[in-house]
């Protein structure tokens, strides 16, 4: 075996990873919990080769060196370590989300990595132990490796920092609209945003309680297929998550104008009786959780404001997929 390519959809945390413990192992502070989405995946191709001289990574036909390279070269190490494999790697990824829609891609990219990467080398791995490979990556990519409803559980270590799905398949009619607001790369990168707060935000230790109590009624959510009660958790955590940027040393915030704008079109449709949340990560989207009996409704309140084509619906999404093998 020496080139695979695999599949993996992006994930929304409803309860967020937001620092890590320890950067090298990539281990989280907390526990988080998300949602992987159908529209928004990467498809990665990764082919060990005696006649590579160097590591390439080409995305979307772009040929990328640097940090990017270096965050892949990561992985692909710790794939040939495992492997005995001393081979360099050309790595090919499309990424299919909307143009620029500055939603999460990490998740997607590294989650499609790990699987094709290890394929390729020949190793025949779990899928606990590719999430675990997964997050060396990037720590969202983790959960992406499932689909549906996953647990990311922060462990104490490599070994027992992993993903875990709670739902597969969601058999209920959960659904995640994504208005699409701002096309400009963010200012702050997660990693250097969560590294920022976890050294000088004076509400991390309350952080750490406040995820610990979610991830609890969450769970019992999901249980009850309580739509309503998973939107107030993510609404809040999501909120909360945010308000750890705001009180850092300096202060930030991946909130625009128009962020604002659409967390209080989505207060107004419920309190005018329309059930629906919002959740933010590193970028000014915002992301609307509802009951896909409700979508026609959002649609029509939230296209006014922020343009039809603007607001992508997603369903739950399946888990990353081998495409091939050679
Ligand atoms: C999450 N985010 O739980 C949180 C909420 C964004 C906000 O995980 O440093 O790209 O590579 O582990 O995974 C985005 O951060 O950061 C993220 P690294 P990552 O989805």
């Amino acid at each position: 075996m020496t080139s695979a390519t695999a599949r993996a959809h992006t994930n929304i945390a409803l309860v967020k990873y937001w620092g890590k413990r320890d950067s090298e192992l990539m281990l989280p502070q907390t526990d988080s919990l998300s949602l992987t989405l159908s529209e928004f995946y990467a498809d990665t191709r990764v082919e060990f080769s005696n006649r590579l001289d160097h590591d390439e990574l080409i995305i979307d036909g772009q040929s990328i060196n640097g940090k990017g390279l270096k965050k892949v070269q990561k992985v692909l190490d710790l794939v040939r370590k495992m492997s005995h494999i001393d081979l360099a790697a050309r790595v090919e990824s499309e990424n299919h989300v909307p143009m620029a829609a500055g939603l999460a891609s990490s998740a997607s990219a590294f989650a499609a990595l790990a699987t094709a990467a290890s394929t390729a080398a020949g190793l025949n791995m779990s899928r606990r132990d590719l999430s675990r490979l997964a997050r060396r990556g990037s720590g969202s990519a983790t959960r992406s490796i499932f689909g549906g409803l996953v647990e990311w559980h922060r462990g104490i270590d490599d070994l027992t920092s992993y993903a875990e799905p709670i739902m597969e398949e969601v058999d209920f009619p959960i659904e995640m609209m994504a208005i699409l607001l701002n096309t400009e790369q963010k200012k702050v990168s997660s990693t250097l945003g969560m590294q920022h707060v976890v050294e000088t935000s004076p509400y991390y230790p309350a952080w750490r309680e406040v995820v610990a109590a979610d991830m609890q009624k969450i769970k019992q959510a999901i249980d009850k297929h309580d739509i309503n009660e998973i939107g107030h958790i993510a609404q809040t955590n999501a909120l909360r998550m945010h308000a750890l940027n705001l009180a850092a040393d300096p202060g930030f915030t991946y909130f625009n104008d128009a962020t604002l704008k659409a967390m209080h079109a989505v207060d107004d449709l419920r309190a005018n009786g329309t059930n629906c949340y919002y959740t933010m990560d590193a970028g000014p989207n915002v992301k609307v959780i509802y009951d896909r009996a409700d979508r026609n409704k959002i649609q029509a309140a939230l296209s006014p404001l922020f343009g039809a084509d603007n607001l992508i619906v997603s369903q739950p999404g399946p888990g990353t997929v081998l495409l091939d093998q050679e």
